[in-house]
């Protein structure tokens, strides 16, 4: 069995964020650290250090404009340099002052093709860099009652959808992100995960939906959806992180970890850890180390997917078939209450890594020196 769970995990692939490495807060401020990235090239060298001491972090996602380069075939084999690739291009189309009611589902035809432009654009940018994957969050809804056709918005959303999946190339494919809410704050065009699905579904199989697992209302049992987008084959990805109340944005695991090794669990499940499922983080480190802070997040999806891997499969299921709900339900416990960071620790070290990521981290240095090198210019953030 440990055989194929370390298989397994050592063909873990976390993704993580290049906007995580900058400066991020809230309304309220956004606190500046030192040595925090410039540019883009920076972001990537901090993302290359994850993991050099992880293993499992080999590649990072884009946010474009906020990691706009001359030349993305450049940045692109430098990131080849540091050990790394480029993984999901996210794109903003919620942060021009022309989309203040809204950018795909505008009123006003004019706005909308501006937003569609960004949106091929991005595409472009994927074949620069061989990014397979575009990801489309739409901060598009509205404030108030009446402020505009709840179902024309659909329409308008749906045309830009259907022209962005037309120009797809082989191979890549776009994840479509929803949220309850925020920043509209009484529709939200891409609210939950069925809206998202049903426009996926029209669309064809190089749609699919993301679960950014702090996006849906209190309560909602995040891992039921999750098992039926993979029953679906719609599950293209993850936005990990972790929240107390909204899209707070904190290190995956760290408000519920809980949560997360059952989301974890119908993944493995469904045989979801080989079947394309994007595992990025989507975070914001706003008072914690950057660096630290994204070792931190990938050891946490590690255990949980330690754990989930650990689940008696067919002690489960004869518990199930049984009618036996303790039986079945102390399986599941017992799997998420073994300790797995004893195995993870040799599995490093197998791997040639420091059995403690953190710790390894730390003594390396890294920040001292780039404390030091990164003094001047202008620290990396996306103003909020
Ligand atoms: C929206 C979101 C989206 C990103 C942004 C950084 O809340 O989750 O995935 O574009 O955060
Ligand atoms: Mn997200």
């Amino acid at each position: 069995m440990t055989t194929d769970l370390k298989a397994a995990l050592r063909a873990l692939h976390i993704e993580t964020p290049s906007w995580a490495y900058g400066n991020s807060g809230t309304r309220f401020k956004v606190f500046a650290q030192r040595g925090v990235p410039r540019d883009p090239y920076e972001k990537l060298a901090d993302a290359a250090q994850v993991h050099a001491h992880t293993g499992v972090a080999p590649t990072v996602a884009l946010h474009i404009p906020w990691d706009k380069v001359a030349d993305y075939g450049h940045l692109a084999a430098h990131a080849r340099e540091l050990g790394v690739g480029i993984g999901a291009i996210n794109s903003n189309v919620f942060q021009d002052d022309a989309y203040m009611l809204g950018s795909v589902t505008n009123p006003d035809p004019a706005v909308r093709r501006k937003a569609l432009a960004h949106l091929l654009e991005c595409v472009d940018i994927m074949d620069a860099t061989g990014s397979a994957t575009l990801k489309l969050w739409f901060s598009d809804g509205t404030n108030y009652p009446g402020q505009d056709d709840i179902r024309a918005r659909q329409d308008r959303l749906a045309e830009a959808l259907s022209a962005v999946y037309a120009r797809l190339g082989e191979g890549q494919r776009f994840l479509l992100e929803y949220k309850l809410f925020e920043p509209a704050f009484y529709t939200t065009d891409v609210p939950d995960w069925g809206t998202a699905y049903a426009h996926c579904l029209r669309l064809g199989p190089k749609a699919q939906v993301v679960v950014d697992t702090g996006h849906h209302a209190p309560g909602v049992n995040i891992e039921f959806i999750v098992a039926f987008l993979l029953r679906e084959g719609k599950l293209g990805g993850f936005d990990f992180n972790s929240r107390f109340y909204a899209d707070d944005d904190l290190m995956v695991g760290a408000a519920d970890p809980f949560q997360l090794f059952r989301i974890m669990y119908e993944v493995v499940r469904a045989g979801g850890l080989a079947a394309g499922v994007a595992f990025m983080l989507d975070q914001c480190h706003n008072i914690e180390p950057k660096i630290p802070g994204q070792i931190r997040s990938v050891m946490n999806v590690q255990e949980a997917t330690a754990k989930a891997l650990l689940v008696d499969r067919d002690a489960l299921a004869a518990a199930q078939a049984g009618g036996d709900v303790l039986g079945a339900n102390a399986v599941l416990m017992d799997a998420y209450n073994t300790d797995v960071r004893p195995l993870l620790a040799e599995l490093r070290a197998e791997a040639g890594l420091a059995p403690d990521p953190m710790a390894a981290y730390a003594k390396s240095g890294y920040f001292e020196k780039i404390a030091a090198e990164r003094v001047g210019g202008t620290q990396a953030g996306w103003g909020a």
